[in-house]
Parts: C-alpha cells; sequence; structure tokens
C-alpha cells in the first residue's frame, strides 16, 4: 500500500474532503456509526461534491468510507422522523437525493471506494456513482424493505438497469447481503481487490481516466445518463453541446454580429456533411 500525501481542501465536521495529483477524495467519517449518513453529512457531502465540480484541478472525485467496516450505511436510524431525516433545527430532510444528483452530473468521473458495508442509502450512493471499486470484505445490501425505507428513485430504476429486473426485486425483496465477488458478477462493482490495495487501485484507475479527454469523459458520463434520464439527462448533454458550441467562430459570428448592429455572415464557416 502506498502512502501519499492528502492534502485537505476543507474542513467538515462529519466528512473528511482532500486531494492529491488532481484526485479529490470525500470521506464519510462516522466510523462510530458505520458511516451512517445525517442531514449534516448530507449537506457537506453536498457543499464537496459543489467544490468539485468548480476546481479545475480536480479532475476524479474518490468517495468513501473512514475505517475497514463501511462505505456508508444508509441514512443514520438516531434522527429518522415523520418525513424524513431530523435535522439540528428540527426540519426533515430526505437531502441524500440531492447528493444522488449531484453525483450523476459532476461532468468528471467519480469513484465509489467502497471498503466495507454499502448498505440502504449507502448502497445506493455507491450505484450513482460512475466506477465502483471494492475491497474483498465489502459486503452489498438494501434494507428498507425490513427497517422501513425504500429509494424507488435511482435505487429501484438505475440498479434494475445495473443488475437486472429480477435481481433487482430480489435485492429489495428480500434484504439480502451480498459479497464482493458476487457484486461484481451482477455487474454493479468494477473490481474487486484486498482491502489494503483498495486506495492504491482506486488512485490507478484515476490516473488512468485523467490520461483521458477531459471532455471525452464528460460527454460519455453525459450521454450515458442521458439515456436513462429522460428530459434532465438530455439537458445535461445538451448544455455541453451547447458549452462546446460556444467554442466556435461560428457562434461567436452571431453574438458579435448583433452587438455590430449587422446581419450575421454564418456562409465563411465550414458545413460538414
Ligand atoms: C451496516 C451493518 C450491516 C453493520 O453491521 P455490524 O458490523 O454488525 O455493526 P453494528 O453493530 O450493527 O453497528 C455498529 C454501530 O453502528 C450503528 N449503526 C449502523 N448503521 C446505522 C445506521 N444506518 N444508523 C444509525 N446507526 C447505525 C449501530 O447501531 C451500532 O451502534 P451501537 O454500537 O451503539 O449499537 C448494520 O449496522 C446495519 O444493518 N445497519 C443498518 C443499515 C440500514 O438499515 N440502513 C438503511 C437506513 N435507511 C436508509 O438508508 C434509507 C434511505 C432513505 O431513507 C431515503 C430513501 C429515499 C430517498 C431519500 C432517502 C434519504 O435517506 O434521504
Amino acid at each position: 500500500m502506498t502512502t501519499r500525501q492528502w492534502k485537505p481542501i476543507r474542513a467538515f465536521e462529519e466528512i473528511l474532503f482532500e486531494e492529491y495529483n488532481g484526485i479529490a477524495k470525500i470521506t464519510i467519517n462516522r466510523p462510530r456509526y458505520r458511516n451512517a449518513f445525517t442531514p449534516k453529512t448530507t449537506l457537506e457531502l453536498s457543499q464537496a461534491f459543489a467544490i468539485c465540480r468548480e476546481l479545475q484541478r480536480i479532475r476524479v472525485v474518490l468517495l468513501t468510507g473512514a475505517g475497514d467496516k463501511a462505505f456508508c450505511s444508509g441514512g443514520d436510524m438516531h434522527v429518522k422522523g415523520r418525513g424524513g431525516y431530523i435535522d439540528e433545527e428540527g426540519v426533515p430532510r430526505l437531502s441524500v437525493l440531492d447528493v444522488q444528483m449531484q453525483i450523476r452530473r459532476l461532468p468528471k468521473p467519480v469513484i465509489a471506494m467502497v471498503n466495507g458495508y454499502a448498505i440502504g442509502g449507502g448502497h445506493v450512493l455507491h450505484l450513482v456513482c460512475d466506477l465502483t471499486i471494492a475491497s474483498e470484505n465489502a459486503i452489498f445490501g438494501q434494507t428498507g424493505p425490513k427497517v422501513g425505507s425504500f429509494d424507488a428513485g435511482f435505487g429501484a430504476s438505475y440498479l434494475a438497469r445495473m443488475v437486472g429486473q429480477k435481481k433487482a426485486r430480489e435485492i429489495w425483496f428480500l434484504c439480502r447481503q451480498y459479497s464482493a465477488q458476487e457484486a461484481e458478477r451482477m455487474g454493479m462493482v468494477n473490481k474487486v481487490v484486498p482491502f489494503d490495495q483498495l486506495e492504491d487501485e482506486c488512485v490507478a484507475w484515476a490516473e488512468e481516466m485523467m490520461e483521458r479527454s477531459p471532455i471525452a469523459l464528460r460527454m460519455i458520463k453525459a450521454g450515458l445518463n442521458a439515456e436513462l434520464d429522460g428530459q434532465a439527462g438530455i439537458q445535461q448533454l445538451a448544455g455541453d453541446a451547447t458549452m462546446l458550441y460556444y467554442f466556435l467562430d461560428e457562434a461567436q459570428e452571431g453574438g458579435k454580429a448583433f452587438l455590430e448592429k449587422r446581419k450575421p455572415d454564418f456562409d465563411k464557416y465550414p458545413q460538414i456533411p
């Protein structure tokens, strides 16, 4: 195992947020509770992912949990109340849904570095990451129908796209736990490695992706999402296409012509068949 100097990006209370060589690492830091998330954790995750989007030097994000027992065990049952997970002001929240959307919409690859249990809402968090690399001790599963919750959004439909309808129903209806190897065979884990090689493997995958064209990866991610996300997915892909269009002289000509109060001359640009 290589020892890396992860440098803090910003201090939070329930997560760690660090960087190394263009890679951000976000660690849910509540090992005492198997890294269950509270509304504060999800707020901090949201803020960290927003920063990852803004920081140009960050090219890939790793999401993980502290310790060697859990990636994330879902919503913290201690604060589960009527209407959601109760924050410090007494407001019920289901804000992990916003984090799921942020991970899907982040125009950079996100790797779930699954170092133990990925259970309940923690399982959905790994699902929505672009890639999952798991240690041999990782265990996967949904518990909702056993503990009085469910995620019928990405947690159901995206899971079914990944493992098939029958298997997705089995995972949710029976609430069983699956080994890392089983999860890999089902298609929801890219690679399983010994625990002490997990971070090295994730960093190696991140560094390999960083040798690829960032815009190509961004467009592929948007395209893969668009197929599943309907108009919201198309909006993201279309937004990326617009960004690229704005780099063209043809697009600049339209704006320039308007400001110069003349007719735009689009004929001078190549019309590629
Ligand atoms: C993870 C498990 C399997 C680990 O078992 P293990 O190793 O035997 O440890 P334990 O002794 O059970 O746990 C150690 C300590 O950690 C506490 N703890 C564990 N998980 C949680 C948790 N989720 N919340 C609070 N505390 C937790 C234990 O209580 C124990 O503490 P002590 O030492 O004091 O006894 C095992 O722990 C387990 O099965 N955990 C529960 C997993 C689970 O059911 N999670 C699902 C929670 N629900 C969701 O995630 C639903 C998500 C949701 O609500 C949602 C749905 C749709 C849209 C939005 C949302 C949203 O969340 O916003």
